[in-house]
């Protein structure tokens, strides 16, 4: 009984994240799920979007977090049109949450929606949000373990984002023992090796962004078919 209560929520909630998606598509925004430990860069990785595509796409941002509005303070000033979450104990976003702020955002004005996720690698990737594709965040800081110990996320994610490479020299993080770890998990998932911080590999981030959207465009032109 409890089980088919469970299945029939965790429905319900794939059904508002396929809505989600619907209104997304009408309006013509792509939507990415930024999942990472707290602290891992995540605001930083956006800030960095937001640089790397100015001119080429406008990114607006929902933000989650237990508290506070920090980031959403921190990302208006640079210019984006974001807009905070607050899920008190809740350790992710929810698809009904990011409904409700859908219709806060003037949608029609921007062409790349980024959800930071609650700071967690663990319950955010069981949820669709509305999104194309799960973004995984790690930084150097954490350790070079995280594919081995929270493989969901990295079975998920349509890219691995390696943040903070600026610290290698200072900590243990081995390059090796991270892809060992992460092409078991996932052999085939891209990594971009970035530096928030000093703007090292940021480009390679902006380029992916901005070719997944334009491959998702190819992919859904009517005569393919979609
Ligand atoms: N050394 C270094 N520090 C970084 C880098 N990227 C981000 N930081 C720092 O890491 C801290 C956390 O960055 P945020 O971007 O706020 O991380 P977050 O994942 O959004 O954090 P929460 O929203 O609190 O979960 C800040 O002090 C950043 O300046 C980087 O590439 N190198
Ligand atoms: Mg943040």
């Amino acid at each position: 009984m409890k089980v088919a209560i469970k299945e029939d929520i965790l429905k319900e909630e794939d059904r508002i994240g396929a809505r989600n998606r619907e209104v997304l598509h009408k309006h013509g925004v792509t939507a990415f799920n930024l999942i990472g430990s707290p602290g891992a860069g995540k605001t930083s990785l956006i800030e960095a979007a937001y640089r790397q595509l100015l001119g080429k796409a406008k990114i607006g941002v929902i933000e989650g977090d237990l508290a506070s509005d920090k980031d959403t303070v921190r990302l208006k000033k640079l210019g984006l049109e974001a807009l905070q979450i607050n899920t008190g104990r809740g350790c992710h976003l929810s698809p009904g949450m990011v409904e409700e702020a859908l219709s806060d955002i003037p949608l029609d004005l921007i062409d790349i929606l980024i959800i930071e996720n609650v700071g967690n690698l663990v319950c955010p990737v069981s949820f669709h949000l509305g999104e194309e594709a799960k973004i995984g965040l790690v930084s150097v800081a954490e350790g070079d373990d995280k594919p081995t110990k929270y493989p969901l996320l990295f079975r998920e994610a349509a890219v691995v984002i390696l943040n903070k490479i600026d610290l290698i020299p200072y900590t243990d993080f081995s390059r090796e023992a991270f892809y060992q770890g992460l092409r078991v998990i996932n052999p085939t998932i891209p990594v971009i090796e970035l530096s928030c911080r000093t703007g090292e590999g940021v480009g390679e981030w902006g380029e992916w962004l901005i070719g997944y959207c334009q491959n998702l465009y190819e992919r859904m032109k009517p005569e393919n078919g979609n």
